[in-house]
Formats: C-alpha cells, sequence, structure tokens
C-alpha cells in the first residue's frame, strides 16, 4: 500500500470503527516509515471530526461513535511511546483529568502525550473526576499546572465548580489552572477565571510551558 492508500485506510477504518484493521495499518504505516504525527492529523483526528459530524446530522449515533473512539484509542496506544520519545528534561508537573459527568477521554490522552513528549511529567486522573479529587491530588502530588477538560456543553460548568473548590481548599494560588476540550473557548476560560486555554494538544504545551516561564519570572523577581 501506498501511504496514501494507508491514510485514507485508517480514515476510513476509524470511521467505521474497525479497531484491529486501524491497528494494522497504524504498524503497516510506521513499518513504511510514516511520521506518527501524520497518522494522528491526517487520518485519525479527522476521522473522528466526521464521526462527531455524523453524529450531529443524526446518521451516526452513540455506538458508533464508541467503536470510532476505541478504534483511535488502540492506534494511539502504539503510537503513544512514539510521540513521547523525546528525552528532555522534565519541564514540570501537570495534573490532568477529565471533568466530573464527562467520560471523553481520547481528546485529554492525546494531550497528555504531547505534554509528556515536551517534557512534562503527567499525572492523570482519568475521567468523571470530581472536585474533592482535584483538591485532594493536588494536595498529594503539588503540581505547577492543573488541566481540567470538558467535552460536553452540559460539562464546562464544571470548571468553575473545581475552581471554586480550589479556592475553599486555599490552593488556588498554588497552581495554575488551563482548561480545554472541544467546546471550550477563550472567553469561556476567562469566564470562569482559568489561567489559561488552549484549543488543541500543541497548543497546550505552548500556553503550558509560557504560565511556567511566567510564574518562575514573577516567583524570582
Ligand atoms: Co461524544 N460528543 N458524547 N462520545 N463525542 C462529542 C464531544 C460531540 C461534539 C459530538 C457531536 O455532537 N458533534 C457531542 C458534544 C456536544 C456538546 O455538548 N457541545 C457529544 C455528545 C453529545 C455525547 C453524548 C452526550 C451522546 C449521548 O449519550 N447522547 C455522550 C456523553 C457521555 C458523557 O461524557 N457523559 C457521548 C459519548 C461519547 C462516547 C463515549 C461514545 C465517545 C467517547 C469515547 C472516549 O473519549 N473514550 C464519544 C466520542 C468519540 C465523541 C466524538 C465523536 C469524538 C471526540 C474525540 O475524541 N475527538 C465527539 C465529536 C467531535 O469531537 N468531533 C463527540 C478527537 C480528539 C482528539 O479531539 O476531544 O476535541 P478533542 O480533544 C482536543 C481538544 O479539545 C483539546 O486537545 C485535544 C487534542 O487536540 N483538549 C484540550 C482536550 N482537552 C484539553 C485540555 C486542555 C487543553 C486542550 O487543557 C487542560
Amino acid at each position: 500500500m501506498t501511504p496514501e492508500e494507508i491514510l485514507q485506510g485508517l480514515y476510513d477504518e476509524t470511521l467505521v470503527g474497525n479497531a484491529p484493521r486501524v491497528l494494522e495499518l497504524t504498524h503497516e504505516a510506521l513499518g513504511l516509515g510514516m511520521e506518527p504525527q501524520s497518522l494522528l492529523f491526517d487520518a485519525l483526528i479527522p476521522s473522528l471530526e466526521e464521526v462527531g459530524a455524523r453524529f450531529e446530522r443524526g446518521d451516526f449515533f452513540v455506538p458508533e461513535m464508541l467503536i470510532a473512539g476505541r478504534a483511535m484509542a488502540g492506534s494511539m496506544e502504539v503510537l503513544r511511546p512514539l510521540l513521547a520519545e523525546t528525552g528532555v528534561e522534565t519541564v514540570g508537573k501537570f495534573l490532568m483529568g477529565t471533568v466530573k459527568g464527562d467520560v471523553h477521554d481520547i481528546g485529554k490522552n492525546l494531550v497528555n502525550i504531547m505534554l509528556e513528549g515536551a517534557g512534562f511529567e503527567v499525572i492523570d486522573l482519568g475521567v468523571q473526576v470530581a472536585p474533592e479529587k482535584f483538591v485532594e491530588k493536588i494536595q498529594e502530588h503539588q503540581p505547577d499546572i492543573v488541566g481540567f477538560s470538558a467535552f460536553l456543553t452540559t460539562t464546562m460548568p464544571m470548571f468553575k465548580a473545581n475552581i471554586n473548590a480550589l479556592q475553599k481548599a486555599g490552593i488556588r494560588d498554588q497552581v495554575i489552572v488551563m482548561v480545554g476540550g472541544a467546546p471550550v473557548t477563550q472567553e469561556y476560560a476567562d469566564a470562569v477565571g482559568a489561567d489559561g486555554y488552549a484549543p488543541d494538544a500543541s497548543a497546550t504545551v505552548k500556553k503550558a510551558k509560557d504560565l511556567l516561564r511566567r510564574k518562575r519570572s514573577l516567583v524570582s523577581a
């Protein structure tokens, strides 16, 4: 198969949730020396975007979304070590979780991979993370940054609930708060009082480094 055919195959087979074939194609692509980033950005992510568009049109339902998501997640497991392979020194500690009421984790996991690749130590709390759990884990791990992911308009208000919980516990000033997820915007992040927002995984890395640099220069000033 040519690289173009593999990318097309990855797109098509993710769309129909054919996880074994997606895995096979992933290995085949890597065997041909194709870049892991290309598989992600030229095939897997566009395919899930199409899944979302079909769901919105009523052509796909939750089971189709679920199997497509699983197919992509299988491929990501293979790509993870390759994307995170940089050998750079730890630049900071990032505690991450999807907010309470929300089970989406593919986007969060991708952000984690990119952060790890950029030298962050990432502690992932998984999905459906309650405000109290964020507070407890911040106290335990003392991260530089805590990241809240939300993928539904109905779970975005948990950002505010989490920030309130941090304030109540007296730890809001100790940690940088970043938010993100498909429906989130810079305006929304500002409105809830987050320190940073990023629309995708690579922008998260950039923003996280930037926020950390600013905090460290304030502390040393
Ligand atoms: Co759901 N789902 N889903 N879903 N799902 C969306 C999100 C939706 C947009 C589909 C649509 O209508 N077009 C829609 C939300 C609409 C809205 O509220 N605005 C939706 C819905 C409605 C639902 C249910 C309510 C459906 C139902 O039951 N009726 C239900 C909710 C369940 C719940 O959470 N309580 C539901 C369920 C599911 C599945 C379980 C079936 C499955 C999730 C599987 C999984 O994650 N393990 C699923 C899937 C697969 C999707 C779509 C198709 C794909 C999501 C995805 O992985 N995208 C999605 C449609 C879409 O997004 N186009 C959809 C690829 C991923 C790489 O992108 O997630 O955006 P994304 O992540 C990006 C950025 O957001 C950003 O970086 C990531 C990487 O670049 N980012 C951050 C993420 N976190 C960040 C944190 C940061 C910074 C950036 O700082 C901390």
